[in-house]
């Protein structure tokens, strides 16, 4: 796709119009940039870049210099449209001490310059195109902090012709996007600004590429989050942000992000957050025990206000929302059963609980109001326990999942969420009195070979007689129906084309073990006459603790290659999409289901076990049933090395994982 896309970018001639167009010229694209007089960075770049770079002289203040310029470009088609002018002359002045002429150059260049190429531009880009242009921060009058005044409102009135712009295009399948890229440092930046042009421009570059087919006005900030961990464990550790299209280099995997951190040391990690969904962080050094014993929480990322504002519009009242993380802790009669120092222990199974934790709590209460409608933003970061959720007696619908909305709202009777994914629900509690959080799962029983049903009460929520306020009503009746989420199925249509083709690779999931007690492999192989599709509840618990990494090793296999784990080595090119069969071997030793994660990029789920997916979600985690299989569909964006594991902490002790490259 790169390969045959054009970016033209105005206002390129240096800082971060430049570094803008090598960026792009980098990502193997065709770059036409215009320079007001002669850029020695832009003829560097075409040298470097040859026939990749055609250099334009235009200026955007001006407008015949603009419509001669879309004259000579005439049959282009242009993919990107990012319109980068911006001057700052009038720093510290007042309305009443600006030089006039300063006040309309920067008005002329900052505001109505840009919007006039975007509207002499913008029939050249095609409905999957792009149309950015770049403001500031400064120009936000809800943020505004009186600094830099009159470029502050040269930027607001730009942001204003932007949103008009978008009113008068309602229903254009094109994004349209206001770029902030942050506090950098550049002449106008300044040199104490807290971003460098490397942190920032891949940043910017990243974020319009992946709005493409997102239609509508997108606000897109370059700010970043920043965590300053300072390790005070006795052990090394790292976080790793599950699911969040970061930086590979902040992605906490020992060694291949960074080098873990070591005790009483130090580590900054920088994270930007490019899609909305529910995310989690969570070490990725001894997940079996740190995260067990609490290291982990959950990030909700909303839409942009620009899309909230739109939903606000529409009538769709934010509702009221519950984050909840669930876990579970193993306590034997004398507190923790112990966790192993060296080898990890529970590697069949993983290390299931027998206590249930709602964030971080045993059965809290949650209140409501007759009538209200909770939204519920579940992630489970319990080491092996799939769980099975429900309100009994509540009525549920289903929103999203890890990486965003599902295309279609959908009434469910109970949510299976595995290790490390995450659900969105909506419920309504209509009655007064309690309403509990369930998890009712089947489990088997290995001594005995049958089945057996347990129901455990995760959470209590207490409703009132007083009924809920009367938004309340408005949320009611919008809660009634099931509704298609069409910006959620219009970022997955242009991925539908490849739903249909054979897959590109397959990976089989099966297991090895030397020198298990013959106990353990005499039950384990009656086991495999009675079978499950999941291991709900952790039966076996005594031989299961005494099996660990050191004879249990779990296998992720290529079978074209013949590889294994970390020998697979796949490397794909930047924007592949990529379909990947994961097969779950009934023949292993002791079949399990896994909750396969893929780091830094996301997935649809097509199918499970050859039966299609029909309402699509973007995910990073896929819970692959003991004996079956998962068809993924993998958007592979994101640069750098990541990993592929499953998320039963035991099992990625036991070397369930590889990693592949997007280069
Ligand atoms: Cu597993």
């Amino acid at each position: 796709m790169a390969a045959t896309s054009t970016t033209l970018i105005l206002g390129a001639s240096r800082g971060l119009g430049l570094a803008l167009v090598e960026e792009w010229l980098n990502r193997d694209a065709q770059v036409i940039a215009t320079q007001r007089s002669a850029s020695p960075g832009l003829s560097a770049l075409q040298l470097r870049y040859p026939g990749s770079l055609e250099i334009e002289s235009a200026d955007i203040a001006d407008a015949s210099s603009i419509r001669s310029l879309r004259k000579r470009l005439n049959g282009r088609r242009i993919d990107v449209l990012f319109v980068n002018a911006g001057i700052c002359k009038a720093k510290t002045e007042t309305p009443s001490t600006v030089d006039e002429q300063d006040f309309i150059d920067m008005m002329l260049t900052n505001a109505l310059g840009p919007m006039r190429a975007v509207e002499v531009f913008e029939d050249v880009v095609p409905a999957n195109g792009v149309i950015a242009v770049m403001t500031s921060e400064l120009g936000s009058i809800a943020g505004n902090q009186g600094s830099w005044e009159l470029y502050s409102s040269s930027k607001a009135a730009l942001n204003m012709l932007m949103k008009c712009f978008s009113a008068r295009h309602a229903g254009d399948p094109r994004a349209l996007l206001l770029v902030a890229p942050g506090w950098v440092r550049t002449d106008m930046g300044t040199s104490a600004a807290t971003l460098s042009m490397e942190e920032s421009i891949p940043f910017v570059t990243q974020s319009v590429e992946r709005s493409r087919s997102k239609p509508g006005l997108r606000f897109i900030s370059g700010d970043r989050f920043n965590v300053d961990l300072r390790n005070h464990l006795d052990q090394p550790t790292t976080i790793h942000w599950h699911g969040i299209r970061l930086d590979s280099a902040y992605d906490g995997v020992p060694d291949t992000a960074h080098p873990a951190v070591p005790p009483g040391g130090r580590f900054l990690y920088r994270v930007h957050f490019p899609d909305a969904g529910v995310y989690w962080y969570h070490p990725h050094v001894r997940e079996d025990m740190q995260q067990n014993l609490g290291l982990a929480g959950a990030i909700l990322v909303a839409d942009s206000a620009e899309t909230m504002g739109r939903r606000e519009e529409a009538g769709e009242d934010r509702a009221r929302s519950e984050n909840i993380v669930l876990s579970d802790l193993l306590l034997g009669d004398h507190g923790l059963v112990p966790f192993g120092r060296t080898d990890v222990t529970h590697a069949l199974m993983g290390r299931f609980g027998n206590v249930f934790l709602v964030n971080g709590a045993v059965r809290p209460r949650i209140t409501a109001r007759r009538g209200d409608v909770i939204r519920f933003q579940f992630t489970n970061a319990a080491n092996a326990r799939t769980f099975n959720l429900s309100f009994p007696g509540a009525r549920m619908k289903l929103i999203g999942s890890d990486a965003g909305h599902y295309e279609r709202e959908a009434w469910v009777e109970s949510v299976v969420i595995a290790p490390a994914e995450r659900y969105i629900v909506d419920v309504q509690f209509n009655r007064p009195g309690t309403v509990v959080l369930a998890n009712r799962v089947r489990g088997l029983d290995h001594f005995f070979n049958r089945f057996f049903f347990e129901s455990d009460t995760l959470a209590e929520v207490w409703v009132s007689g007083t009924p809920a306020d009367p938004g309340g009503g408005a949320r009611g009746a919008r809660f009634a129906i099931a509704r298609p989420d069409a910006a959620a199925a219009a970022g997955i249509d242009p991925y539908r084309r490849y739903f249909g083709r054979p897959p590109d690779h397959t990976l089989e999931l099966t297991m090895e073990s030397h020198g298990l007690p013959f106990v353990t492999r005499m039950l384990m192989q009656l086991d495999s006459s009675y079978f499950a599709p999941a291991e709900w509840s952790g039966t076996m618990p005594g031989m299961n603790w005494a099996a660990t990494t050191a004879q249990v090793r779990w296998v992720l296999r290529d079978p074209d290659t013949g590889r294994e784990n970390m020998d697979i080595g796949w490397s794909f090119p930047r924007g592949s999409v990529v379909k990947l069969r994961l097969v779950n071997q009934r023949v292993a030793f002791h079949a399990m289901q896994h909750p396969i994660h893929v780091h830094g990029q996301r997935f649809l789920v097509l199918a499970v076990n050859g039966i299609p997916t029909r309402n699509l979600v973007w995910k990073d985690t896929v819970l692959v049933p003991a004996g079956g299989t998962a068809d993924i569909l993998l958007d592979l964006s994101n640069p750098g090395r990541w990993m592929l594991h499953c998320h039963i902490a035991e099992h990625l002790a036991a070397q369930m994982m590889t990693a592949f490259t997007v280069h």
